[in-house]
């Protein structure tokens, strides 16, 4: 990861001399050529693939977020229902399931609840490598009701977006996804999958 950061930031100095135009092209204009993205394992299409506020330009661990999940607060007014990985068996449709990841939100309350801060962790359970990301997912959960969270490369309206060269993607092994949410003032909560090994992320 260091050495390919240190590539990556080469082949950046050498654009930045003004030596290879051709290779420059960066389409999120975070200032990572698209070609040093992979190399850096960031999201050519995500100026900030971790969501923690710093550029992949700046970032010294883009593909690392710190927790932004609080300590303590009141008990939470909703609860994990499903959650999916690509290649676990929905259960319903007795076939894989569609989504890279996929987190059911049930509302225990009587009002509906927005706001959530979603923290996701991924272990390479070979390597040991770790990826780690926030969202602030564009998530309404009616009263009594539920509403889900989609991770994936689909583009689909309201679909956060997975970056495609997360470990997740580009890593055949097995891998440990931890997902934590939480609302303001309430305690948060977290949830673990694993997902099997063999099979990169297939396009849904
Ligand atoms: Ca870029
Ligand atoms: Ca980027
Ligand atoms: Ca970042
Ligand atoms: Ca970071």
């Amino acid at each position: 990861m260091m050495t390919q950061r240190l590539i990556a930031l080469s082949l950046l100095m050498f654009i930045a001399a003004g030596t290879a135009h051709a290779a420059g092209q960066d389409s999120d204009g975070d200032g990572v050529p698209d070609a040093a993205e992979k190399l850096l394992q960031t999201d050519p299409l995500n100026p900030d693939t971790d969501g923690d506020g710093q550029n992949d330009l700046a970032d010294k661990a883009p593909v690392f977020a710190p927790s932004p999940i609080q300590p303590g607060g009141s008990p939470a007014s909703f609860h994990i229902g499903e959650l999916l990985v690509e290649n676990n068996v929905d259960q319903v449709a007795h076939k894989d399931a569609p989504d890279h990841l996929e987190i059911q939100v049930i509302n225990d309350a009587a009002k509906p609840l927005s706001g959530f801060t979603l923290y996701y962790t991924l272990t390479d359970v070979d390597t040991g490598a770790k990826e780690a990301y926030i969202a602030h997912p564009d998530l309404t959960v009616p009263a009594h009701g539920d509403a889900r969270i989609h991770i994936d490369d689909s583009g689909a309206a309201g679909h956060l977006r997975a970056n495609p060269n997360s470990i997740y993607a580009t890593m055949q092994s097995a891998k440990t996804l931890s997902v934590t949410l939480q609302l303001p003032g309430e305690i948060a909560v977290e949830q673990t999958i694993k997902k099997d090994a063999g099979g990169a992320e297939q396009a849904d």
